[in-house]
């Protein structure tokens, strides 16, 4: 029988790369997405015909009971959210309908219609924040520093609660930095290797960056989302830490990026205190040896392979638009 399954997100990195592997596995693939004026359908353009979009919102229940009971998929993933940690100061009580309780909806829909479906959610290292020990695992307390890490350690918990209230097959993947040509231009590692493309191509001369001090534990979605699906199809659910546990800073990261394009980043980054974030999390580092020894899973894209591939990717890219300019 072929399974079916429904992602959350789809339109995004994680959505969009989890799409392309469960179709290459034989899955029926469906994806929620929001109505929107302006479709944001880039990263699964590709895949169009071969995934069913459903429009529905983490903040309407309604339609995501709809979508589920039309869909009636074996699994699935809640990928969306709100997931820019800056904008979760700005945008505080829109990051928790989202992030929070956004999950609670996606469950309750699951009780209510069908509760053998399989359930993932994606929950996030901003988590532990303030990091109580080093490197983070399962058991490591949590000190969320924003309003987003705040609201991922609620879409935890109750994920685990309604596995432990209604027996619902529900697993957190809690995921440090991941990343890979399709991030979004907002987050460190995209700004970088995009900013890195177009310096080299003379579009751009700086690059004004926030706390080059921090640091994460980076690793390449399509690894990531390998684990996330592995979850699923264990005998029992759990959560797992996803992590490559290696550090670096993002100075480092910058430093790496510029180097592959043959540039020196002292002649261009430049770090602005106004970029800094009110609280910061200073550093992520995981233990990702239960999902190892439980999924046997494994990173297989090293820091330097995964920074290497985001800029000759943005290289190609910005170098078709240029040649697209030009007349
Ligand atoms: O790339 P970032 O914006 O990712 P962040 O905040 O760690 O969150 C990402 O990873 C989480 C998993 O741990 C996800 F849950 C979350 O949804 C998201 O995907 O920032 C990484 C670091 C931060 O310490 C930030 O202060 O880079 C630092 N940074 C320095 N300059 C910057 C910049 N971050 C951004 N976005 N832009 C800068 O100019």
């Amino acid at each position: 029988m072929t399974r079916k399954v429904l992602i959350t997100g789809v339109t995004g990195q994680d959505g969009a790369c989890l799409a392309q592997f469960l179709l290459e596995k034989g899955y029926e693939v469906h994806g929620m997405v929001r109505h929107s004026s302006s479709a944001n359908l880039e990263r699964i353009e590709k895949l169009r015909d071969r995934i069913e979009l459903h429009q529905a919102d983490l903040l309407d229940q309604l339609s995501i009971i709809t979508t589920i009971q039309k869909v009636r998929p074996h699994e699935v993933y809640n990928f969306a959210a709100q997931s820019f940690v800056p904008t979760s100061w700005s945008q505080p009580l829109l990051t928790g309908e989202f992030t929070a309780l956004g999950v609670t909806r996606m469950l309750e829909a699951i009780r209510l219609i069908d509760p053998s479906i399989r359930f993932y959610q994606a929950s996030s290292s901003e988590m532990f924040g303030n990091v109580r020990e080093e490197p983070q695992n399962e058991q490591t307390p949590f000190w969320p520093r924003s309003p987003y890490g705040v609201a991922k350690v609620y879409g935890h918990w109750i994920t685990v609660n309604y596995r432990e209230s209604y027996d619902i097959f529900a697993c957190s993947g809690i995921m440090f930095n991941h990343e890979s040509p399709l991030r979004g231009m907002e987050f460190v590692s995209r700004k970088v290797t995009d900013a890195v493309a177009r310096i080299k191509l003379g579009l751009q001369d700086k690059l004004v960056l926030g706390n080059l001090d921090a640091m994460r534990d980076w690793g390449y979605a399509g690894d990531y989302i390998e684990a996330a699906w592995l979850m699923l199809q264990q005998d029992r659910p759990d959560d797992y830490v996803v992590a490559t546990g290696i550090k670096h800073s993002v100075r480092d990261l910058v430093e790496l990026a510029f180097g592959h394009a043959g540039l020196d980043c002292r002649d261009h980054v430049e770090s602005d205190q106004k970029l800094f974030r009110p609280a910061e999390v200073n550093t992520l580092c995981g233990d990702a040896s239960k999902a190892r020894r439980v999924l046997g899973w494994a990173p297989k894209v090293s820091f330097a392979e995964l920074i290497r591939m985001m800029v000759d990717a943005d290289l190609e890219r910005v170098r078709r638009e240029k040649a697209a300019r030009q007349p």
